[in-house]
């Protein structure tokens, strides 16, 4: 079995980001945490980049679980991302200054796709490790969503397993804690966990 893996490079006049920083340690590390061959991947963040980076990736290594990684800046923990929207509407300039306002990601494809990664086995799973982490219901509307939109799009279906993690900065969830969050996300995927009765919700 193989497992993709992306992360972003910086964006927003940061110097790290610590999605990329997740998914190399990982992959370095992917035999010993999740029993199987980790691949890496690091995506520009801009609309129009991202997703053919991750595509062809996915093309040479035909993979059995994918999981998109992204910051969260300011996030409190870990979000396991549950639904990806047709939407592009970014607040700020991707990498490559474009700024797409309220545009489709595929033009006349479906509101929204759900994640096909086993949120809340992994939910509880990050929880006992004693890492802070939630599911959300929104991964926004910049490149992240992006990316998840096309993953679940062009890739998804039935028996892939596929979605996006959210992680925090790496001051509020260290690298190390980051790497087993994600790596408890890729076994439960590899082991088709059932999801628990486990709420994971907001009010708002
Ligand atoms: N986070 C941004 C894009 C790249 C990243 O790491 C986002 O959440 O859309």
């Amino acid at each position: 079995m193989t497992v993709v893996v992306s992360g972003f490079e910086p964006f927003d006049g940061a110097v790290a980001n610590p999605s990329w920083e997740t998914a190399a340690r990982l992959a370095e590390r992917g035999e010993g945490l999740v029993a199987e061959r980790v691949v890496a991947v690091r995506l520009p963040v801009t609309f129009a980049g991202a997703w053919p980076v991750l595509d062809a990736a996915i093309r040479e290594h035909d993979p059995d679980v994918v999981v998109a990684l992204g910051l969260a800046s300011g996030a409190p923990g870990v979000r396991l991302e549950r639904v990806a929207v047709n939407v592009r509407d970014a607040r700020i300039p991707d990498n490559a200054g474009a700024q797409p306002v309220d545009v489709p990601v595929v033009a006349g494809a479906p509101v929204g796709y759900w994640s096909t990664l086993p949120l809340k086995a992994s939910l509880a799973a990050i929880r006992a490790e004693g890492v802070p982490a939630g599911v959300s219901s929104t991964a926004g509307t910049y490149v992240c969503n992006d990316v998840f939109y096309a993953l679940m799009h062009h890739w998804g279906g039935p028996g892939r397993r596929a979605g996006l993690v959210h992680v925090p900065d790496a001051d509020v969830v260290p690298i190390e804690d980051q790497v087993a969050a994600v790596a408890a996300v890729v076994r439960h995927a590899l082991l088709g966990t059932p999801e628990p009765v486990l709420a994971g919700g907001t009010e708002s």
